[in-house]
């Protein structure tokens, strides 16, 4: 349930250990937390203790699933979380003092410019869809859980995995949300587990949450299974030194019931989803609450 987030809001401001992190903002921290939610009655985890940009999060799952790894197919869909990292290295490169509406614009606008100056290097997407071997052959994660989950449903190797090794040097930002591992129950239930490595837990957790959901509901479509539980598991769990005050705000609030979230047509393949294909129903959130992301 909800609360069990915004007790872990509630830790991380009571104990979390001070320190200085990559992006110099400053964070409290706790290490190794779990969060259990239960899928199978149609309950999604979107957050009601503040408004969840749900399509956005299903969108940057949609755009991972496609294996690319430029922002402007984002940019096209006015999706905008993925932007700092690319406008960060052009301005350390080129020393413009470019605007992000006006990055962003040139990005949707130029092609050539998207190539040169959208990409984030082999994050999610490539290692998801496109993990290259030694040999030079690729493998695809995604495909070949779907194929285990149909044929060997039983396995205790049905997991993908975005940490590779010999390529997080060329990454913008080396993933967070790591591993996926997924688990089928005697009665045709598919469970997921999420490990993340490293937890923003204002900004970035919500839409951990609903995003590892979303890949859950449609993992499962594919392989005539009902969704099951999610869990989630942090590592470093941390709220930024300068989210203090929203995490305050947000636990002083009621969760209210879960949203439910579906799929609302069957889709040939794990390739032709489309967020028209999700719909949220009874999501009654309190207000956003604006926090600034750290880069
Ligand atoms: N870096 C940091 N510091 N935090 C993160 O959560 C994070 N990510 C991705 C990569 N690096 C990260 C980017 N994901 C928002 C949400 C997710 C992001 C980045 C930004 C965000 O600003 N959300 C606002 C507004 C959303 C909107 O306008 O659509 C929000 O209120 O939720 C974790 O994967």
């Amino acid at each position: 349930p909800e609360q069990h987030y915004l007790d872990l809001l509630a830790q991380v401001l009571a104990r979390g250990d001070r320190r200085v992190d990559r992006t110099g903002v400053g964070t409290l921290s706790l290490f190794g937390a779990m969060l259990r939610f239960d899928l199978s009655k149609g309950a999604a985890p979107i957050l009601t203790t503040k408004k969840v940009y749900w399509k956005t999060a299903v969108k940057e799952m949609l755009w991972f699933l496609t294996g690319g790894t430029n922002i402007r197919p984002l940019l096209q869909q006015n999706v905008r979380i993925w932007t700092d990292w690319p406008l960060a290295a052009y301005r350390r490169a080129t020393g413009e003092e470019i605007g992000q509406a006006e990055f962003e614009a040139r990005i949707v606008a130029d092609e050539g410019f998207a190539a040169r100056w959208g990409d984030l290097g082999p994050v999610y997407g490539k290692q998801w869809r496109h993990w290259l071997g030694p040999d030079g052959r690729e493998h695809d994660q995604i495909a070949g859980l779907i194929e285990t989950l149909r044929t060997n449903p039983a396995s205790r190797r049905m997991l993908f995995h975005a940490w590779n090794v010999a390529e997080v040097g060329q990454m913008a930002l080396p993933p967070c949300h790591m591993v996926y591992q997924y688990h089928v129950t005697s009665d045709g239930r598919l469970n997921a587990l999420l490990y993340q490595r490293s937890v923003d837990l204002l900004l970035g957790a919500p839409f951990n949450f609903v995003g590892a959901a979303a890949l859950q509901l449609m993992i499962a479509q594919q392989a005539d299974l009902l969704p099951g539980e999610l869990v989630w598991v942090g590592g470093d769990t941390h709220l930024y030194l300068n989210h203090l005050e929203q995490a305050r705000e947000q636990i002083s609030r009621a969760p209210r019931d879960w949203p439910r979230m579906r799929l609302v047509r069957r889709a040939e393949s794990i390739d032709d989803y489309r967020i028209e294909d999700f719909a949220v129903e009874g999501y009654e959130p309190h207000p956003a609450i604006a926090a600034e992301v750290a880069v």
